[in-house]
C-alpha cells in the first residue's frame, strides 16, 4: 500500500450531489489525488461488505442505486447485517479509515447541530472528538448553527484550524464573523497533529479550508435560498437523517445548480489541500504512525 493515502466518504456521492454528476466526481476526486502523488480511498459499504477504496464499477451503483442508506457510525453493524449498499458519512469514514490505518480524510462539509427544535446534532462531532485523524472540510454548512457547532466541537476538544484565515469558513461563504485559529502552513497543520500523538491526545484536528474565492456565493444570495429551502423542509416535515440531503437538493434546485457547482470546487480543493498535508506526513519519515 502506498504511504500517502487519504480517504473520501460516499454520502456527499449518494445524498449529497445530483444523479448522474455525482459518480463523474466521485472518479474525478480520486484522480486529482493520484494527479497529486496520492491514493484516494473511497469508503462504503457494498452488499454489506465494509469496503475501504470502490472499484470504478461499485462507485457507479452507490451513485446511482437508490436502496442506499447513510449510515453514521451508529448505523454500521445495521447495514452490515442487513447486507445493504450504505453511503459513509464523516463519523462513519473516520472510523472505518481510522481502522484501516489512514491519518487523512478530506470532505467537503462536516454534520453539526441543526437549527430544529428538536436535538439534532450530528454523530460526526462525537466522532471528530474520538478519533485521532486530520479531516480537511470547507466548515460546517451555513443551514446548520454555526455558533452552536462550533461550541460544541469546542466542548469536544476539537482542534480547529482555520487554514489562512481567522474567521470560520462557512462552506460556500468563505467566512463568518466567527473566530478561529489561524494557520499558514502544511507543514504547521502536521506539526499540530503529530503533536497531539505525542501527547497522546485523541481526537481529531478539523482543518478548515475556504472555498476557493471565484466559487464564493454572497451571504445575501445564499441567505435568500435557505429561507426557501427550510421553508420547504418545514413544509415537508423531513426529519433526522434525511434533513441535510433534503436540503442539498432544495438549495440546488432554487439556486439553479449554482451550489452544485460550488459544492465540487471546494471538494476539489480540499483533496489537493489533503493530498499536500499527506505528501508533508510522508516526508516525516523517523516518525512512528499514531
Ligand atoms: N454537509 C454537506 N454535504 C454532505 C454532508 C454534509 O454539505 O453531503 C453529509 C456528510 O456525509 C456528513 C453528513 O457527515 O452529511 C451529516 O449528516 P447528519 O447531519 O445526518 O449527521
Ligand atoms: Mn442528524
Amino acid at each position: 500500500m502506498s504511504e500517502k493515502v487519504l480517504a473520501l466518504e460516499s454520502t456527499v456521492i449518494a445524498h449529497g450531489l445530483p444523479k448522474p454528476l455525482n459518480v463523474q466526481i466521485a472518479q474525478l476526486l480520486e484522480e486529482i489525488a493520484k494527479e497529486k502523488g496520492c491514493e484516494a480511498k473511497t469508503v462504503a459499504i457494498i452488499a454489506g461488505n465494509v469496503k475501504v477504496g470502490l472499484t470504478k464499477e461499485e462507485i457507479v451503483q452507490l451513485g446511482l442505486r437508490d436502496d442506499v442508506m447513510k449510515v453514521g457510525v451508529a448505523e454500521i453493524p445495521i447495514a452490515v447485517v442487513k447486507k445493504a449498499w450504505a453511503a459513509t458519512t464523516v463519523s462513519a469514514t473516520m472510523r472505518i479509515a481510522s481502522m484501516h490505518g489512514i491519518e487523512i480524510f478530506a470532505t467537503g462539509g462536516i454534520g453539526g447541530v441543526h437549527d430544529t427544535k428538536e436535538w439534532d446534532v450530528s454523530q460526526d462531532l462525537i466522532e471528530l472528538a474520538r478519533t485521532r485523524m486530520i479531516v480537511v472540510c470547507a466548515g460546517p454548512k451555513s443551514v446548520l448553527n454555526l455558533r452552536a457547532t462550533v461550541e460544541m466541537l469546542e466542548t469536544l476538544q476539537v482542534t480547529i484550524l482555520g487554514y489562512k484565515t481567522d474567521k470560520l469558513p462557512a462552506f460556500f461563504v468563505r467566512q463568518t464573523d466567527i473566530p478561529v485559529q489561524r494557520v499558514d502552513s502544511v507543514s504547521e497543520i502536521a506539526e499540530i497533529y503529530l503533536t497531539k500523538c505525542r501527547l497522546n491526545l485523541s481526537g481529531s484536528v478539523l482543518v478548515l479550508n475556504p472555498i476557493p474565492l471565484d466559487h464564493e456565493i454572497s451571504d445575501r444570495e445564499f441567505a435568500e435560498w435557505e429561507k426557501v429551502a427550510k421553508e420547504e423542509l418545514k413544509r415537508a416535515r423531513i426529519e433526522g437523517k434525511m434533513v441535510t440531503p433534503f436540503l442539498l437538493s432544495k438549495l440546488a434546485e432554487v439556486s439553479n445548480g449554482k451550489t452544485v457547482r460550488s459544492n465540487i470546487e471546494l471538494l476539489k480543493n480540499n483533496v489537493s489541500l489533503a493530498c499536500e498535508i499527506v505528501s508533508e506526513l510522508s516526508q516525516r519519515e523517523s516518525r512512528s504512525k499514531c
